[in-house]
């Protein structure tokens, strides 16, 4: 079997035993005798992370010693997932881990499985930016990624009487992957006001006075690279009260009370993350978060580069800032602050250094995701701030004037501030014209970005300011750990866990595409893979799925411009039709688990109307004995990394099915894609790239183009629409109270009947039922289906998140990996 040298992290299986035994006996005070799989897990992820560590200290060391370029990854979200199966890959020695855990009585999947996720974000952007991580110290690019530290990640869902049911997410409990660095800690300032003063040369200078503090807290995470030493860091900021003289005096006098509220209101910060995505909601506390995190980053970066003593002009040489969405774009203004009100520097100066810093990546293109502040609310929280961002907006809309003196316009359309009322800050806006690269993330994307959304600016700076980096994902967690049986047989026909480092040698695989006895083996690890999920959805919903029909998988948040609601409309239908069906035409007919999950953000009602037909439908259709093994439908609880991991790989098909030009690119296509399953999707996102990589004719497209949507959505609105035939009689179906009180679904078909119809589900539905259709024909053909499963795998070298990271280091960041 081709297995990878494990053995560097322990010499063998006594050494590792005796960690992990010296762990539950010195550093957990327990005995090997009630030693449970908590214990197991803590000792075994400790005596992991002590290898770990001693790379990290090297790492950091080389990394300050070369005084070299880094990279700082600014996100408020980092999805991250368990770290100690990842920890053992990089560290090496999984194998040794394994048989002595054996040994010892425990088994290593069960282990495992203890550690909660660290589930730091909503979706895809949180991912993505773990992904990155991961490459960025593969790569061994000098990486840290910046954060907060939130008490409560993403809450966990449960599903009770088919609606979703949030329970908070408490995830610190045991944490051994987190160092606190009480030591390392920044004051927060909030509210107050500016006064304006002239210094020894009669300059006039801004001190923002008054208002409180909050102290920033810096707690670490280990990023191991895979197959080098590299390991980069992590840094998350947690808040609590400043301890001032405030506190002191109010304790002292006996304000207990008032003096524990203080210090529950600055712990208030870092509590919770917020649960929308592709939403922005305008809370305060949502930008005191932001403006937390920033200011504390950039004190600890700007405190960095100052060690080295160098002139202000070389810091983008030394430093390079990537937003993570407009979430951090404050660190725009405060790095602009930090340089004219605390260095001293002129305007002019300051802010080319600035823009010389920051690139802006764009998620969304969804007006309602786009982040916009009340002029009032800056003003009030972060006054100074407020005044330099309208001296940014004054001197980038007097540069346009010059250069467009005959558009009237021009200038409210791209101001900083908008005019309205209440006025607002345009925080994409402001990052715009705050960094020197905006970066779509995929071609589609890009490209609708650079004519719609931000034409103007393309404009006024040029095309060369836009550019695309198609998305990636780490291929070590989503192929090696998630599907590691898979792995072993591709790197048996690559020449080892090479193709783990560079994906694009995935293409050698092409050349067992005929081979018969290579498509059993392939078959018969996809098929196990759908087993442990069969077990997993037995165990967890008690229903019993057949793992020889087709699974066909949705998982990702609930949001209609996802369009889950086309989706179980093509389920109703298809159930519609087996009813109708004689029995010798069920014998016909293609066995298919429809399996859906993800989570609705709180607010969203319409998401949760969505979940709960999903999980009505099933209830009808998973007990209707004139179905049986023909139709079930799955709803899974609690969709997250780890359970990805689980789903991913027993895909036959998995559904990306957005509305034509909304899915800025998506990225768990490619994980289903990697992992030797087919997809239905839309023209949209990356799956148009997934389409050129591995050829049309692996893939079942179809819908509305993205140049049609705007005409489409006209004609709706002024009436010129029928709704599809089919899809009638799944509304029929609805309304006759076929699934539940009909009431309860009113809207979801309305919206698509009634009100415009926005998401163009009823467009697509004849297309969607049709293409679903050739799936299952295409599915009979089981050596037919696998060759192109087999096909597809081996072009998707393109979509590793090395790749990505790597257009980033060129284009963006101007940066070279540091040799080890
Ligand atoms: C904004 C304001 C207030 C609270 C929360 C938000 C917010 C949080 C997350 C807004 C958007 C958020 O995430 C958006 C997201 O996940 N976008 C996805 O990014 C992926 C990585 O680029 C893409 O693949 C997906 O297409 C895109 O939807």
């Amino acid at each position: 079997a081709w297995t990878k040298n494990q053995f560097d992290g322990f010499k063998n299986k006594d050494e590792f035993e005796k960690e992990v035994v010296r762990h539950v006996e010195t550093t957990l005070a327990r005995s090997m005798f009630n030693c449970d799989d908590v214990a197991a897990y803590s000792a075994t992820a400790l005596a992991f992370r002590d290898r770990l560590i001693k790379d990290w200290n090297k790492t950091q060391q080389r990394q300050t010693f070369t005084d070299s370029k880094r990279i700082y990854y600014l996100s408020l979200e980092f999805l991250m997932g368990r770290a100690l199966d990842n920890a053992m890959l990089n560290v090496k020695g999984k194998d040794i881990a394994k048989s002595a855990l054996d040994e010892l009585g425990f088994r290593i999947e069960d282990i495992i499985g203890q550690e909660n996720d660290a589930a730091l974000g909503n979706g895809g952007l949180g991912r993505l930016a773990a992904c990155f991580l991961d490459s960025m110290a593969s790569l061994n690019y000098p990486a840290w990624g910046y954060g907060l530290r939130y008490r409560y990640g993403i809450f966990k869902q449960e599903i009770i009487d088919g609606y979703q049911v949030e329970v908070p997410d408490y995830w610190l409990d045991f944490n051994p992957w987190e160092f606190p660095r009480h030591d390392v800690t920044v004051d927060i300032q909030f509210y107050g006001h500016v006064r304006k003063s002239q210094d020894a040369n009669g300059k006039t200078v801004a001190n923002w006075e008054g208002g409180e503090t909050v102290t920033a807290v810096a707690y670490d995470m280990p990023i191991p690279g895979y197959d080098t030493p590299s390991t980069n860091n992590l840094r998350l900021w947690s808040s609590k009260a400043a301890s001032g003289e405030f506190d002191f005096q109010k304790f002292n006098s006996g304000e207990y009370e008032s003096s524990v509220a203080d210090q529950q209101r600055a712990e208030t910060i870092s509590a919770v993350l917020y649960p929308n995505d592709n939403l922005d909601r305008g809370k305060e506390l949502r930008l005191k978060q932001q403006y937390f995190w920033v200011a504390a980053s950039l004190y600890d970066i700007v405190r960095r580069f100052k060690k080295s003593k160098r002139a202000w002009r070389e810091f983008p040489d030394q430093v390079a800032i990537q937003l993570n969405d407009t979430h951090p774009t404050l660190a725009v203004v405060e790095l602009q602050r930090i340089l004219i009100d605390k260095e001293g520097l002129e305007w002019d100066e300051a802010w080319a250094i600035v823009t010389a810093t920051f690139g802006y990546t764009n998620h969304t293109v969804l007006p309602e995701a786009l982040e916009k502040w009340p002029v009032g609310l800056f003003q009030h929280l972060l006054p100074r701030h407020l005044q330099i961002i309208y001296d940014i907006n004054l001197f980038f809309l007097q540069s346009v004037e010059k250069r467009f003196p005959d558009d009237r316009d021009m200038l409210s359309r791209v101001s900083i501030i908008e005019e309205s009322q209440p006025k607002m800050v345009r925080m994409a806006y402001l990052a715009i014209v705050g960094s020197h690269k905006v970066n779509g993330v995929a071609e589609l994307h890009s490209d609708l970005i650079q004519t719609t959304i931000f034409k103007d600016f393309v404009k006024i700076y040029g095309a060369d300011k836009f550019t695309n980096v198609t998305n990636g994902i780490t291929p070590r967690r989503w192929l090696h750990q998630a599907n590691p049986r898979l792995s072993e047989l591709i790197a048996s026909k690559t020449g080892g866990y090479d193709y783990l480092k560079d994906l694009t040698t995935l293409n050698k695989l092409e050349q067992y595409v005929d081979d018969k006895a290579f498509r059993k083996e392939w078959a018969e690890i996809k098929y196990a893979n759908k087993v442990r999920l069969a077990k997993y959805i037995k165990s967890t919903l008690d229903i019993t799925v057949n793992p020889a029909a087709l699974f066909d998988v949705q998982v990702k948040r609930i949001h209609e411009y996802k369009r889950q609601q086309l989706n179980i409309f093509g389920v109703i239908y298809r159930y519609l039709q087996i009813k109708e069906m004689s029995a010798e035409e069920r014998k016909k007919q293609a066995p298919r688990v429809s399996i859906f999950g993800g989570k609705a953000a709180p607010g969203y009602w319409m998401a949760k109307q969505i979940i709960h037909l999903i999980n009505n439908v099933g209830s009808v259709v998973n007990k209707d004995p004139d179905v049986g093994d023909l139709l079930k439908v799955i709803f899974l609880e609690d969709y997250n990394v780890s359970k990805a991991e689980i789903i991913i790989p027993a895909s036959d098909l998995s559904e990306h099915i957005s509305t034509a030009g909304t899915e800025a690119s998506g990225t768990s296509n490619m994980k289903f894609v990697l992992n030797g399953g087919l997809i239905i999707g839309t023209c949209d996102g990356a799956n148009i790239e997934i389409t050129r990589e591995i050829g049309q004719e692996n893939i079942f497209l179809f819908g509305t183009l993205s140049e049609d949507v705007e005409d489409l959505r006209h004609n709706h609105t002024y009436g010129k629409h029928a709704v599809d035939s089919g899809l009638q009689k799944v509304f029929d179906a609805i309304t006759s109270g076929k699934f539940g009180d009909a009431n309860d679904f009113g809207a979801l078909v309305s919206a698509v009947r009634d009100h415009g119809d926005y998401y163009l589900v009823s467009d697509d539905f004849q297309s969607y039922i049709d293409t679903q259709k050739m799936v299952d024909e295409e599915y009979k053909n089981q050596e037919e289906w696998v060759s192109k499963c087999i096909r597809s795998v081996a072009r998707m070298g393109f979509f590793s998140s090395d790749r990505c990271i790597n257009e980033y280091a060129e284009e963006i960041w101007n940066i070279e990996p540091l040799a080890v």
